[in-house]
């Protein structure tokens, strides 16, 4: 039985260096910045928030593992895995309920390789290109989705 409102907010590989580097791509928000955001969203639609980030692929699935029996909703931005794990697809399909997908950046505008995501097979929605503010949107959406 999952936890009574309870959201995993997952974050792939190298998204712990957001700030650092490549602003022009992705902005000059920290993913501690991001989690701000999402804990004060959060709070408006009485949803509790877990929010993790990973550069290891297993770990990851591990984690939506968890959430099976933890979360109501899971937003996931994969990073790169998004366009090359079969496997965080599988571990996706076995949660219930409702996963966003976001990514800062306008995927389908960079590089071909970028326009696939597996993680979208198994997405609810797709929120990309909106930067931080995506994230919100995202959080916004799982309330919706959560009580409908
Ligand atoms: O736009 C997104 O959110 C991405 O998921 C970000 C991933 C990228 O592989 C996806 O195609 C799109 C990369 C995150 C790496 O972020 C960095 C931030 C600063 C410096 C280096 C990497």
């Amino acid at each position: 039985m999952a936890a009574l409102n309870t959201v995993f907010v997952l974050n792939g590989p190298n998204l712990n260096l957001l700030g650092t580097r490549e602003p022009d791509i992705y902005g000059r928000e920290t993913l501690g910045d991001i989690e701000r955001r999402v804990r004060e969203r959060a709070k408006a639609h009485a949803l509790n928030v877990v929010f993790r980030q990973s550069n290891a692929e297993a770990e990851i699935i591990g984690w939506i593992h968890e959430a099976r029996v933890q979360a109501k909703a899971v937003i996931i931005n994969g990073g790169a895995l998004t366009h090359t794990s079969i496997a965080i697809l599988d571990a996706l399909k076995a949660f219930d309920g409702p996963i966003i997908e976001v990514h800062l950046s306008n995927i389908y505008r960079r590089e071909a390789f970028r326009h696939q995501s597996f993680i979208s097979q198994a997405a609810s929605g797709v929120i990309c290109g909106l930067g931080p503010f995506g994230y919100e949107v995202a959080v916004d959406a799982v309330a919706r989705l959560i009580r409908s």
